[in-house]
């Protein structure tokens, strides 16, 4: 799976005034909507910037966690899977940026009832596509995604989401084919044997929660360690601040569908 990390073009949605209800799984205050709105230009220049075309969609203020499109969908290079949050409230997300999704892929799947499944919980590598359970996927979801990615010539794992993590992206990305950015807690759990795996600094992980797109890669700004080990292996890093996304659990993976269409 060449396709792992290049990509031709990017989905995202504006963030909505309505963020300060967006879903998160500790109060640690609202978001601030003007800030999230400059983080979210800087973040779209950034793809701009790493090569790809970006489709920007319109925010959704019934949807407060609408800016957090990863999670509706998986988009492999020749076809998507529609997913189904786990969360009630981002159950209607998916309706919502379908029209773009089939305008894109000729071949589209779902998830269906009673499954769940959010995209955060998957990380597509260049050899397997690898799928934690957690709070928001399930079993019956899992076993839908495996029947359908299977049909489709991809090997699927299924991993472990340590339960303290919303989704297990949050602690991991995907570098380069068999090459890995994790928590030391996620890569504890024996999830990533096989893998050249790069720890982030101890105190920063939420610096995990990163995307390789083409030559670069753009993780959440203030993890200056972290960073520097990245740059030190020789990849170029672009830092976004991501302070109010991260009120609400959300960072860079989140906030973007990637897809190849090549
Ligand atoms: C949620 O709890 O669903 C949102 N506040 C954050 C979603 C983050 N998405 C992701 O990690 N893929």
């Amino acid at each position: 799976m060449e396709y792992s990390y290049q990509f031709t073009h990017a989905i995202v949605r504006k963030p909505a005034k309505s963020i300060s209800k967006g879903l998160r799984a500790v109060d640690i205050g609202s978001p601030d909507y003007d800030q999230m709105i400059r983080d979210h230009k800087d973040y779209v220049e950034a793809l701009t910037f790493a090569g790809v075309d970006v489709i920007n969609l319109d925010e959704l203020d019934k949807f407060p966690d609408g800016q957090f499109v990863e999670d509706t969908a998986l988009c492999l290079p020749k076809a998507v899977i529609l997913m189904r949050p786990g969360a009630p409230s981002r159950l209607g997300e998916v309706c919502e940026i379908t029209p773009k999704l089939i305008d894109l892929f000729k071949d589209v799947y779902e998830i269906e009832e009673p499954g769940h499944i959010e995209g955060g919980d998957i990380l597509v590598t260049g050899k397997e596509i690898l799928v934690g359970r957690s709070a928001r996927t399930d079993e019956k979801g899992v076993s839908q995604l495996s029947q359908i990615v299977c049909s489709l010539g991809y090997a699927m794992r299924e991993v472990y989401t340590p339960p303290e993590i919303l989704h297990f992206k949050t602690d991991c990305s995907l570098l380069g084919p068999d090459e890995i950015l994790s928590t030391k807690r996620l890569e504890s759990t024996g999830c990533f044997d096989g893998y050249k795996v790069i720890n982030v600094a101890d105190g920063e992980e939420a610096a995990a929660n990163a995307i390789r797109v083409n030559d670069y890669v753009i993780m959440p700004a203030g993890f200056p360690k972290t960073k520097a080990v990245l740059e030190d292996q020789g990849y170029k890093v672009k830092a976004i601040n991501n302070t109010e996304c991260a009120k609400l659990d959300g960072g860079m993976s989140c906030l973007s569908l990637r897809i190849n269409l090549m």
